[in-house]
């Protein structure tokens, strides 16, 4: 029998206009497009192997990460995962009929709390696509990584991304139509994160369920959802232009905008923390002095903050606040790189 490895690297994204709400949880459609910058930083390297003998009663994908074998609710998500791939049109039977292996390593700065699934999801789908034998275009392993985790189909693509909702009325449609793709930059546009690690303890509730609470709770959602088309279109013509100003205005309005409506929900999804508004009045106060930056935030208490190649450093230092704070520079990163093994 033939060995069938593949291994795939993809980076995490930051979301500048955020996805907060799925339309149909079954197919991870989105309820808004969204838009994303690929990071250097913080990186997954997954690697598939097809197990042999892969009929024999019982014999099912198995799954580590960082060394650890994954368990529980977690290996079910990875294993519901590759049953997806081998089920895809295009995998022959005989390789479809074989369990996979994961091994994934996140490259994540110790205890950041940063470790994505976003680029989890997408170095998974290059890897499991690969080693089932499918040669799928950038845009249909975004599809696939789309089905991992939802922020995982921009982690496909480097630089700033953008993942289309896709056709709303037909779910089958917006199957095929919700992907991610690159967005068009100036070529004078250039950028970086100071990435802002603060220790809050565990999360109280995961994003999945995070959102789910806010689609069926928050009386806020529609007013998200109606302007965060417009914001993903005023992102993308901000970047063509090179205009930083607007595009970090428009970032920190977007992550306001999405805990707003968290906050609405019943009972109140709640990732701001002390430390959090600390950071947030930090940057306002660097944009008082005259230095351009902007605040992100996702589902937790860390504050990633957009500005200048050029001013990374003075961002970087400031929020760093005599070594008070833990601050990971981060400028932008690649789209996924697949390598298959003979
Ligand atoms: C984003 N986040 O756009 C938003 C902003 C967090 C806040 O995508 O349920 O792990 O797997 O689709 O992608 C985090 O949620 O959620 C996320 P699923 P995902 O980056």
């Amino acid at each position: 029998m033939t060995t069938a490895t593949a291994t795939a690297t993809a980076h995490a994204n930051i979301a500048l206009v955020k996805y907060w709400g799925k339309r149909d949880a079954e197919r991870m459609l989105p309820a808004t497009s969204s838009l994303s910058l690929t990071l250097d930083a913080f990186l997954t390297t997954t690697t598939v192997t097809l197990a042999e003998g892969g009929t024999a009663p019982g014999s099912e994908h198995t799954a580590t990460l960082d060394g650890g074998a994954l368990t529980g609710g977690q290996l079910a998500k990875v294993q519901r995962f590759l049953d997806l791939v081998r089920g895809l049109d295009g995998v022959e039977p005989s390789l479809a009929a074989r369990p996979a292996h994961v091994t994934s390593l996140n490259t994540v700065p110790t205890g950041a709390g940063l470790a994505s699934s976003a680029s989890g999801f997408a170095a998974l789908a290059g890897a499991a696509a690969a080693a089932y034998g499918l040669d799928l275009a950038p845009r249909d392993l975004s599809r696939l990584a789309r089905r991992g985790s939802g922020s995982a189909s921009r982690s496909i693509f480097g630089d700033f991304v953008v993942w289309h909702a896709g056709d709303l009325a037909d779910p089958e449609r917006g199957d095929l139509t919700s992907y991610a793709e690159p967005v068009p930059a100036a070529a004078d546009l250039d950028v970086a994160m100071a990435v802002v690690v603060l220790n809050a303890g565990p999360k109280s509730i995961g994003s999945r369920e995070a959102m789910a609470r806010t689609v069926a709770t928050s009386p806020y959602f529609p007013a998200w959802v109606e302007h965060t088309e417009a914001d993903v279109a005023e992102a993308e013509a901000a970047i063509a232009a090179g205009d930083l100003e607007r595009l970090g205005d428009l970032a920190e309005a977007s992550a306001m905008r999405m805990h707003a409506t968290m906050l609405a929900a019943r009972p109140a999804v709640r990732y701001l923390a002390p430390a959090s508004l600390e950071v947030l009045d930090a940057v306002a106060a660097l944009r008082a002095a005259g230095t351009g930056a902007w605040a992100t935030m996702d589902a937790g208490p860390n504050v990633k903050v957009l500005c200048a190649r050029a001013d990374l450093e003075t961002v970087t230092a400031v929020l760093a606040d005599g070594g008070r704070r833990r601050v990971l520079p981060a400028l932008p990163g690649p789209g996924m790189v697949v390598e298959r093994q003979a």
